[in-house]
């Protein structure tokens, strides 16, 4: 679908980067260019919270810090946006007073933005949008393997009596069978829970978890084999949490938890996965209230440029 020679970014050695509009890493939006192979879109939402409120405005928070990203990815050894058409897709409108609404407008706007690129990075927004994000990539790929970062489970069941929420996305994905349950993980995941019950229903619910103790006590290389031996050449579906950073990382999100990962353990892992058959990613949860010196968007920004790299080079 490339066209022979992709539009790139707006040149910073022409136009000032913190001059313009802020797409994602100044690149061109979608109505701008004749066809797109990767699409990075927003979804300003954040209905579903169970704690601190405002990862609606992370799509806009992201895209200013992204402002800085340079073309040439020197760790991955790629240029990504020369290798593939990359845009800016704008965000997908999201009724803040209508979870339920919202939920059918993310999973609608997804496919549709799904069957006119080959693969999408959402920024969101609260974790709920994985749910109906996982539900548009069933639809082209059939049940997925989910490589879920985060300090938290996200496998619960119900919030006041709600099975809509932050919380909840991946119990929901499991029951309506839009994971693969042999080959899904989520990495990073600390800190206290209800109970040791939590884990039970969790690995009932077809995952395994590589934990942050686990990260710190036998490094990147040993995570990185527990990942691939899990994941295989599945189609992959990458979900990230920006909490799954230790809060000195990323203060800029709703349920913070100390003892995460740095975002250099971060970056490194994700580099590491480069080669695996990425059909998609979100990366979620980045709350600019909390956020200062844009700390959290600097380091969400880096991760989706992370994720564009990897899409990009493997074609
Ligand atoms: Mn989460």
């Amino acid at each position: 679908m490339t066209a022979p020679s992709p539009q790139g970014p707006v040149d910073a050695s022409l136009t000032p980067r913190y001059a313009g509009i802020a797409t994602f890493a100044k690149l061109p939006r979608i109505e701008e260019v004749p066809a797109a192979d990767i699409a990075v879109v927003g979804v300003p939402f954040d209905s579903g919270v169970s704690f601190r409120p405002g990862a609606r405005f992370g799509p806009a928070h992201v895209r200013e810090a992204s402002r800085l990203l340079r073309p040439y990815n020197p760790a991955q050894d790629a240029s990504p946006f020369a290798l593939k058409q990359v845009v800016d897709a704008g965000d997908i409108s999201a009724n803040p007073f209508s979870l339920d609404e919202a939920v059918r407008a993310v999973e609608e706007a997804a496919t549709e933005l799904g069957e006119r690129v080959d693969k999408i990075v959402t920024i969101g927004g609260d974790h709920t949008i994985a749910l109906p994000l996982l539900r548009a990539i069933n639809k082209k790929h059939g049940p997925v393997a989910v490589l879920h970062f985060d300090a938290h489970l996200d496998t619960w069941d119900t919030y006041f009596g709600a099975p809509t929420t932050h919380g909840t996305p991946f119990r929901r994905a499991s029951e309506e069978g839009l994971i693969d349950m042999t080959a899904s993980m989520h990495g990073g995941i600390r800190g206290p829970l209800y109970g040791k019950g939590d884990l039970e229903d969790d690995a009932r619910l077809g995952f395994q978890i590589v934990t942050t103790e686990f990260v710190e006590e036998h490094g990147v290389p040993a995570t990185l084999e527990r990942i691939r031996r899990r994941v295989g050449d599945k189609p992959l579906y990458i979900s990230i949490d920006i909490d799954v950073l230790d809060p000195a990382h990323a203060p800029g999100t709703g349920t913070p938890e100390a003892g995460g990962l740095t975002s250099r353990e971060l970056l490194r892992i994700l580099r590491g996965l480069a080669d695996l058959n990425i059909v998609g990613a979100d990366v979620v949860e980045v709350a600019p209230a909390y956020d200062h010196a844009q700390i959290t968007a600097v380091a969400a920004s880096h991760v989706v440029y992370e994720l564009i790299t990897a899409m990009a080079a493997r074609g």
